[in-house]
């Protein structure tokens, strides 16, 4: 990923155990600092901080974002994910630097994901949020378009990048895509 130019990794993780997720981290963390790509990771404030992330991950069940914030200081990147406008509009009043705008389409990676949201709750958060946004959520090569196409600038694809059989050709052709919008 780092080699295809993607500039913002985000650290998922849900099997392995702590000890393991550190040194994982520990070294996505050199990789990226010698690459100059922003590393967030997902859910886990204490790891962040361990190992000198860039941010952390929030979703609406976890710690609330003040909290994080008065722990983890204003140097780190926090992000939160918003499913309904009531959400993203609540985000606005926490100290959150992006939101996550998604499930934008139905997808199988997240266990506990809500319903897709669609291009409509994109829309409206482009329109009426001034929050950064990572738009997020069955995201595909065919799909991408759509999703730029209503403004998101930041686009998160997991399945379709790490689920590639060659992860710097499909890299490639989403750029292209993306070039031709
Ligand atoms: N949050 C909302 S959808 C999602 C997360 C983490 C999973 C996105 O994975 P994929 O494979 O790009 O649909
Ligand atoms: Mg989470």
């Amino acid at each position: 990923m780092i080699a295809a130019g993607i500039k913002i990794i985000q650290y998922r993780e849900k099997e392995k155990n702590m000890k393991e997720k550190f040194y994982e981290c520990k070294k996505i963390r050199r990789l990226t600092a010698e690459n100059d790509v922003t590393f967030i990771i997902n859910d886990d404030v204490d790891l962040a901080m361990i190992v000198e992330a860039d941010g952390v991950h929030l979703g609406q069940k976890d710690l609330p974002v003040s909290e994080v914030r008065r722990i983890i200081g204003s140097d780190y990147i926090i992000g939160l994910s918003t499913h309904s406008p009531q959400q993203a509009v609540a985000a606005q009043n926490q100290d959150v630097d992006y939101i996550g705008v998604g499930p934008i389409f139905s997808t199988d990676t997240k266990a506990d994901v809500c319903e897709a949201v669609g291009l409509e709750y994109l829309e409206y958060v482009v329109d009426n949020i001034d929050l950064p946004l990572v738009a997020i959520g069955g995201i595909k090569e065919n799909n991408i378009t759509e999703v730029y196409n209503k403004g998101a600038r930041c686009i998160s694809l997991v399945s379709e990048i790490v689920g590639a059989d060659n992860i710097e050709k499909k890299i490639k052709n989403l750029r292209i895509k993306l070039q031709n919008c």
